[in-house]
């Protein structure tokens, strides 16, 4: 269906809506089986699997389905591509290191540690190259940071299109990185007075690079080489790559081997086409580095319907680059009651935060909708209000109010209410 089809229909259906989702009272009870349904089971009989039958440690054969996914048809190459990470599917704030999205430029760089240099050079008082032997010498951090894609839900700028949270805000992942502050390589180095640009560059064939000022590489970038407490995965960038807590993951270069300190930004190709918000009038954003807070309902969604009347648990994600989620408004009547929803902690500067509301579903149809508020006073704004502002060409930076339609059956789209 397109999305004035959806839009159309959902004019429609909108008085069906009724009051029928009602916030649960407290202790409600959830259905239970009976007993005559427990049976004993083969793997209550026989002796089961070896210590060490899996030296590295993956899911239960009954978890296969929870991987990341891409939609092939949005890329030319695989190897240029993305893939999205399956939030209906986590709870928590933290991303399993397998599932966290991946996107590359020119494929999966492989990289052997031992081989491997971070060169920085350009305006500093003597260029350094250290091994990462020497990077492991210097005082260590360990931080949380979410990494979100600019072009997450990019494709849903135009209108609803793409069925699953996991496509449409699966550009983002969350997790613990170890590593050594930026600034501290830096000052090794000596910056010079006109030092006022870093120009991070990947070993992999793309060669990725970007500008990020000085002032946000003082303040909290690192040069990470774990993530979630063990060494990044090849495709998070192994064996380093650069964390820009809250700004936009482009610049957050894999395969890190040289930082140029420069006195300007650096024009590339990639930065003048690329990441670059066109607006309306045909002028561009530029530099839109920071993430707006954005959230999204992970469950109910379309991947995740709702299988029982009663009581429910409806979770989601909220994030801000600009700092800590303070609050999460939900509402299940397409905005008519806004409900507070509860975060569950820890809620950190910068990262995921993961938020709930218990409600009682009757089976009535619901349009769910989320909206986050940062410690600054940002609200989330809807898409229309966002595309007030930035018309109808942009990709990036869609940090639009996104809304599941519910349906009597359970199961739920994606659609738009204006
Ligand atoms: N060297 C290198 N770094 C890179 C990229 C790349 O293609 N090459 N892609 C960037 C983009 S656009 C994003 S969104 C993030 C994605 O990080 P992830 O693959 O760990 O999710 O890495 C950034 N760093
Ligand atoms: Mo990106």
């Amino acid at each position: 269906m397109t999305s004035s089809g959806r839009r159309g229909f959902l004019k429609g259906g909108l008085a069906a809506l009724g009051g029928g989702a009602l916030l649960a009272s407290a202790g409600k009870s959830v259905m239970a089986g009976k007993a005559s349904d427990i049976r004993i089971e083969d793997w209550n009989r026989d002796l089961g699997g070896a210590v060490i039958d899996n030296p590295y440690g993956v899911p239960s054969e009954f978890e296969s389905h929870v991987v990341r996914r891409n939609v092939e048809w949005l890329t030319v190459t695989q190897e240029s591509s993305v893939s999205f990470t399956p939030l209906h599917e986590l709870d928590g704030f933290i991303t399993p290191n397998g599932l966290c999205f991946e996107r590359h430029h020119g494929g999966v760089a492989e990289v052997d540690p031992a081989a491997h240099r971070l060169m920085i050079n350009g305006l500093v008082d003597k260029p350094l190259v250290f091994t990462m032997e020497d990077l492991k010498r210097f005082p260590r951090v360990n931080r949380f940071a979410f990494l979100e894609c600019a072009a997450n839900s990019g494709m849903e700028w135009r209108g609803a299109q793409l069925n699953g949270c996991q496509f449409t805000h699966g550009m983002v992942h969350c997790v613990q990185y170890t590593g050594v502050p930026l600034k501290l390589l830096l000052e090794e180095a000596g910056l010079k007075g006109n030092a006022k640009w870093l120009m991070p560059e990947g070993a992999d064939s793309a060669g990725m690079n970007r500008s990020v000022p000085i002032e946000k590489a003082l303040e909290d970038c690192i040069v990470a080489y774990k993530m979630n407490g063990e060494a990044l995965r090849p495709e998070q960038g192994y064996p380093l790559r650069l964390v820009v807590p809250g700004w936009e993951g482009n610049m957050w270069v894999k395969w890190l081997r040289r930082i140029e300190v420069g006195d300007k930004p650096w024009h590339t190709r990639e930065e003048t086409s690329k990441y670059t918000d066109l607006m309306e009038d045909g002028s561009s954003r530029r530099f839109t580095w920071i993430m707006d807070a954005k959230s999204v309902v992970t469950n109910p969604s379309p991947q995740s319907p709702l299988t029982a009347k009663g009581h429910n648990i409806l979770s989601g994600l909220a994030w801000s680059g600009r700092g800590k989620v303070t609050r999460v408004d939900v509402t299940l009547d397409g905005g008519k009651n806004w409900h507070r929803a509860e975060l569950s902690g820890p809620v950190l500067d910068k990262c995921l935060t993961r938020f709930y509301l218990p409600f009682e579903w009757n089976g009535d149809p619901l349009l769910i909708q989320s909206r986050a508020i940062d410690e600054t006073g940002y609200i989330q704004p809807t898409k229309d209000e966002l595309r007030k502002v930035r018309g109808l060409n942009s990709i990036y930076h869609n940090n639009g109010i996104q809304t599941w339609h519910v349906q009597s059956s359970g199961e739920a789209e994606n659609v738009e209410i204006s």
